[in-house]
């Protein structure tokens, strides 16, 4: 395996020579059933419509060249069988295996599994017992009730992607099982949840993979306060996740641990037990195994070399066409489906922290760029808010639609001739073409350009299993990204300096007034320090 430069790669210059006229989609007749029906694909359940793109055959097959160059799926490969890439050659780095897909790879009976996949498999065995103790009420309160609640107390990967998934999926939750989350140390956010359930029948998951974060240690304590206040015993509600031997790895202050281990970053875990204690709560066992089912499914189906036959690899080239050749600095996630109301903070996240990095694997500093900037909200909302700067703004945002034939519910409700659901999946097409089409008028104001990208992913109906492809797809998209970058999308080096600056600034407000000492006398740091402690007294 090799490790090249972006800017190394012979297809990239071709691109560039591409980029300088790429189609322009305000051509008439450009946009035809024909190039729809071409520039479509489909695999695990998704349609991929990407006709609204400023490409054409040329750049599709550079972009494929580029893709065998950086030998993307190579090293995807390479990644599920466990090699070391989450590290920086000769630097320390956190050097170790990036296994996530392990923690689906789990439908298969082999005696000779890779340990990462046996300790999914007894990690899932544990979860299954632990349910099902549930279930039969074997574990109950202490009023020999069962638990109708589980609050997931984590922050970061711990909470984003665990999250995005149990709110895409409370159609499929069982009757008198709810979940809800506390990330934030803001104390007010653990006050607002906590109002809002029966302690009584209520199971906390503290989930941390490294047991020392401070707001999941501050809320754990936080939470095990408001129990003893109850009268309740902390011990019997409280249930953990983390890696094995970390701080909180004590299983005599849980009701239940359940481990999750370094080869999966926390952005890539929420298939691991960080996301599916509290989805197999709200779903019930089987149900959540059907997500690990759907991810597995698209952890096999990227591994097709052909990018026209590779969601995930053709967005990620796709992506990179538009960023990195187009220059179009950010792009838009925008689902037509209230369920993945959080889908885009998790892809934020998971996107940012893995490919806003500024140094190769081998620790030069990068002349390209890579990750770009993701954002998004549910369709039709945005449409009410932010269109109006897709459609006629000065900035281009490349957007990735994603939308479903079927409501989860099937509650749907006919109005002036059509349902509920026709009408959202109407107005996420309508939005593709009309970015890509424009609009000329007399009147400048009324005038749209068009020429903006957009892509389609159109599934039958979000269920656990759609999810869990949704999740992978967008998972390896980012690592294919990273691969042909040449960075580590799997560390996380830029969020430490900020961690450190703030617990200087608690150990000077934790020390007494005689002893603060910390900053000097004109740095900003005693100024603004000066300002909180005013504001206590006012
Ligand atoms: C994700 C990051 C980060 C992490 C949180 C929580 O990839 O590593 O978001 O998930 O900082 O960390 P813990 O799970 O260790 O509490």
């Amino acid at each position: 395996m090799e490790f090249l430069d972006f800017s190394e790669l012979a297809a990239v210059g071709k691109l560039q020579h591409y980029a300088q006229s790429p189609c322009d989609l305000t051509e008439p007749a450009l946009l035809s059933s024909h190039r729809f029906a071409k520039y479509h694909l489909s695999s695990c359940g998704f349609d991929l419509l990407y006709a609204c793109q400023r490409l054409d055959d040329a750049v599709l097959t550079a972009l494929q060249e580029l893709a065998d160059e950086a030998e993307l799926v190579e090293k995807f490969l390479a990644m599920k069988q466990g090699a070391v890439l989450n590290r920086i050659e000769g630097f320390p780095s956190e050097n170790r295996q990036v296994l996530h897909t392990s923690s689906r790879d789990v439908f298969r009976d082999s005696p000779d599994h890779p340990p990462s996949v046996q300790q999914a498999k007894k990690q899932l065995a544990r979860l299954r017992a632990f349910l099902k103790d549930l279930e039969s009420s074997r574990i109950v309160n202490q009023a020999g009730e069962p638990f109708t609640t589980m609050v997931q107390v984590g922050i970061g990967g711990s909470d984003l992607g665990p999250r995005a998934l149990c709110l895409a999926l409370a159609a499929w939750g069982r009757p008198n099982h709810r979940v809800d989350f506390i990330s934030n140390v803001d104390p007010d956010d653990a006050a607002r949840v906590l109002a809002g359930v029966d302690l009584s029948r209520t199971l906390v998951n503290v989930v941390s993979k490294s047991g020392t974060t401070l707001e999941t240690v501050t809320n754990e304590r936080l939470v095990r306060e408001t129990f003893v206040r109850a009268g309740l015993d902390p011990t019997r509600h409280l249930v953990a996740v983390t890696g094995k031997s970390s701080p909180m790895d004590d299983s005599t202050r849980y009701l239940a641990t359940f481990h999750m281990y370094d080869y999966i970053g926390g952005r890539y875990s929420a298939t691991s037990m960080v996301g599916m204690v509290t989805l197999g709560f709200l779903l019930g066992y089987d149900r959540a195994l059907e997500v690990l089912a759907g991810a597995h499914a698209m952890d096999r189906a990227a591994e097709e070399k052909n990018i026209r036959q590779n969601i995930p690899l053709l967005m990620a080239m796709i992506g990179i066409w538009n960023h990195n050749f187009l220059g179009f600095p950010t792009h838009a996630v925008l689902p037509y489906s209230q369920a993945l109301v959080r889908f885009p903070a998790h892809l934020q996240q998971c996107d940012m922290e893995s490919n806003g990095k500024s140094v190769t694997r081998l620790g030069g500093p990068v002349r390209w760029q890579t990750g770009p900037v993701v954002w998004g909200e549910p369709g039709t909302n945005g449409q009410h808010a932010f269109y109006q700067l897709l459609h006629q703004g000065t900035e281009i945002v490349p957007v990735e639609f994603i939308g479903f034939r079927h409501s989860q519910y099937g509650q749907d409700f006919r109005v002036q001739g059509t349902t509920s659901q026709q009408k959202l999946v109407a107005n996420m097409l309508a939005q593709s073409l009309a970015l890509a089409r424009g609009r000329d008028h007399d009147n400048p104001n009324k005038y749209f350009p068009g020429n903006r990208p957009s892509l389609v992913l159109l599934a039958d109906r979000l269920t656990p299993s759609t999810m869990g492809a949704l999740l992978a797809l967008y998972e390896h998209r980012i690592v294919f990204q990273g691969f042909c970058w040449n960075i580590n999308s799997f560390d996380q080096e830029g969020v430490q300096l900020g961690k450190a600056l703030a617990n200087r600034f608690l150990a000077e407000l934790s020390a007494g007034d005689d002893h603060r000492q910390e900053f000097a006398g004109d740095s900003p740091e005693k100024f603004l320090l000066g300002l909180v402690n005013s504001s206590k007294s006012g």
